[in-house]
């Protein structure tokens, strides 16, 4: 296909491209800051086939992996609220030599360069670069990291063709206006953010890129009208909705609200469904470049807590069905990501009769409305970020006073949930909570710190030896703080 930005800034050169603070750029002027930015890059990544970004939703970042895709390089797009250690390990993985990064982002990473947006900016240009002709639809164009049940994160490669089968696929059940624009506040590291950017690209639309999940400020947006399509995660529905005054309705040209990338409760639906909200339930994940199910609005309201049905490239089926059918959530489809960087055998292991098993659990009801049971294993949805206790466990095992850790989940008012952790020490040493805390924050992104650590003598355990985790609960309320 002929370069998805180029072509925007023929086809529809005056049309909003990304409006950010008090900047609105239309497909023109996106493109010529684009290149600019592309040709000072090259400056520093000539031998690179791969540059890392780490970024919150700011223009500059935006700008820097559309650069970094017109150079014809892969962007590795690194989660900003990681530690520096997570962090090192996935630049390491995907062989990064350059990290383009945030002005104010001050973590010091090992072995690669650091540059900020602010000096890539002031490079001066030698040579203007020629941008890639076409984006080849088996390209890999991005890596997102995504964790699992256990081992490390997976590199996950993201094609041309799988963002814009996503893209399609998305707007042939949601529609697109040609007033529509995409308010952008999930984070453009998650593929939630980065795929209404490729979708931008695709059908010409506006984003609205905001930075913080200000609630007031997006309620106010989405009052004025402002913007016709927001995606969210749950904990963002249900801020918005406790902050909306009561028979206040959203501008008229808000049409849609995307929820997905974790489980939502029935009551907030409801609430939302009261409010005239229009939610399209969704379910996605990285490896599938975003939502592959999806409610459509006629359904809406009529198929509260389901997650909807396969979008038109999409094929689903549930496997090993018990006998009240509910199984394995697998999926068939062109924006399914071609691989794990480094762990081919790992990706390969996903598959089974060519349908990829996503790990999570769910039925469909007797029209294809498909519903979540939730994920096999221990995984805690927190805000939205995936949260697993082995990834903790293991960076709390170094701690040589530790004999053994243990981290659940718990609902949380905030989060939705939040990862606990309850410990036995060796010997007589005890860890206060603070030390954990520090020790965990140190290590960890903030949000897999767990909340609390709770402190036994003993873990309840099977005859076996093993640790029944579904009893920690339990002996929580005579363990120590
Ligand atoms: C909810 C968010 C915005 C919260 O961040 P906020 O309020 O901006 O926090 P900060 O000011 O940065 O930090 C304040 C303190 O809060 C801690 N913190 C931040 N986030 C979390 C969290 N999630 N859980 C627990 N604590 C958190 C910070 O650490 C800080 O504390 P201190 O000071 O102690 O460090 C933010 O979490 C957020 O952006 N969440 C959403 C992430 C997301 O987009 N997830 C989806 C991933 N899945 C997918 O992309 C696949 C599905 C998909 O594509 C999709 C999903 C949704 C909608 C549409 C689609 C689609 O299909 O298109
Ligand atoms: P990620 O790896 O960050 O892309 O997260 C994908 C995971 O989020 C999925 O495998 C599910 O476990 C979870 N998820 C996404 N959408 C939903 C949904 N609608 N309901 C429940 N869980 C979801
Ligand atoms: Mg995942
Ligand atoms: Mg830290």
């Amino acid at each position: 296909m002929d370069n998805w930005l180029i072509k925007r800034a023929q086809l529809t050169p005056d049309r909003l491209a990304v409006h950010y603070q008090d900047t609105r750029l239309t497909f023109a002027q996106m493109k010529d800051r684009v290149l600019k930015l592309a040709s000072q890059l090259a400056v520093y990544t000539q031998n690179q086939e791969r540059v890392a970004v780490i970024t919150s939703n700011n223009l500059q970042g935006y700008l820097m992996i559309l650069a970094v895709q017109q150079l014809g390089k892969t962007v590795v797009l690194i989660n900003r609220r990681l530690a520096a250690r997570e962090i090192d390990f996935q630049l390491k993985d995907a062989a990064i030599n350059v990290v383009v990064q945030d002005d104010d982002f001050n973590l010091t990473l090992s072995n690669v360069q650091q540059l900020t947006f602010a000096k890539i900016s002031d490079t001066t240009v030698v040579d203007t670069i020629t941008p890639v002709s076409d984006f080849d639809l088996e390209k890999v164009t991005s890596i997102m990291y995504t964790s699992g049940t256990t081992g490390n994160p997976k590199g996950v490669m993201q094609t041309f063709g799988n963002h814009f089968y996503s893209a399609v696929g998305s707007a042939l059940n949601l529609g697109i206006m040609p007033n529509d624009v995409w308010l952008a506040v999930v984070p453009i590291f998650h593929i939630s953010g980065l795929s209404i950017m490729m979708r931008s690209l695709i059908y010409g639309m506006g984003v609205r890129l905001v930075e913080k999940f200000d609630v007031q400020k997006i309620n106010d947006i989405l009052l004025a009208g402002e913007v016709t399509t927001i995606s969210v995660v749950p904990m963002m529905l249900t801020r918005l909705l406790a902050a909306l005054p009561t028979n206040t309705q959203y501008h008229r040209n808000f049409r849609t609200m995307l929820l997905g990338g974790g489980p939502t409760d029935l009551t907030t639906l409801q609430k939302a469904t009261n409010a005239g909200i229009e939610v399209v339930q969704s379910y996605g994940m990285t490896e599938t470049a975003s939502q592959v199910i999806a409610l459509d609005a006629a359904n809406a309201p009529r198929k509260i807590g389901s997650a909807g049905q396969p979008l038109l490239p999409v094929s689903l089926r549930i496997a090993h069905p018990d006998n009240k059918q509910h199984g394995r959530i697998q999926i068939k489809s062109p924006t399914l990501a071609v691989g794990y960087l480094n762990q081919p055998e790992k990706y390969a292991d996903s598959f089974e009769d060519g349908w990829f098993d996503t790990g999570d659990m769910g039925w469909i009801d007797d029209e294809g409305f498909l519903y979540i049971d939730g994920r096999e294993g221990d995984m805690i949805s927190s805000g939205g970020e995936n949260v697993f206790p082995d990834e903790i466990e293991s960076a709390y095992a170094e701690l040589s006073e530790i004999a053994q850790i243990a981290v659940v989940g718990v609902p949380d008012e905030k989060w939705g949930a939040v990862p606990i952790a309850f410990i036995t020490f060796k010997d007589n040493n005890v860890l206060s909570q603070e030390a954990l805390r520090d020790f965990g924050r140190e290590m960890l992104a903030h949000y897999k710190v767990p909340a609390r650590f709770y402190q036994l003598d003993e873990f309840p355990r099977t005859a076996s030896g093993k640790v029944q985790r579904h009893k920690l609960m339990d002996v929580m309320s005579h363990a120590t703080l």
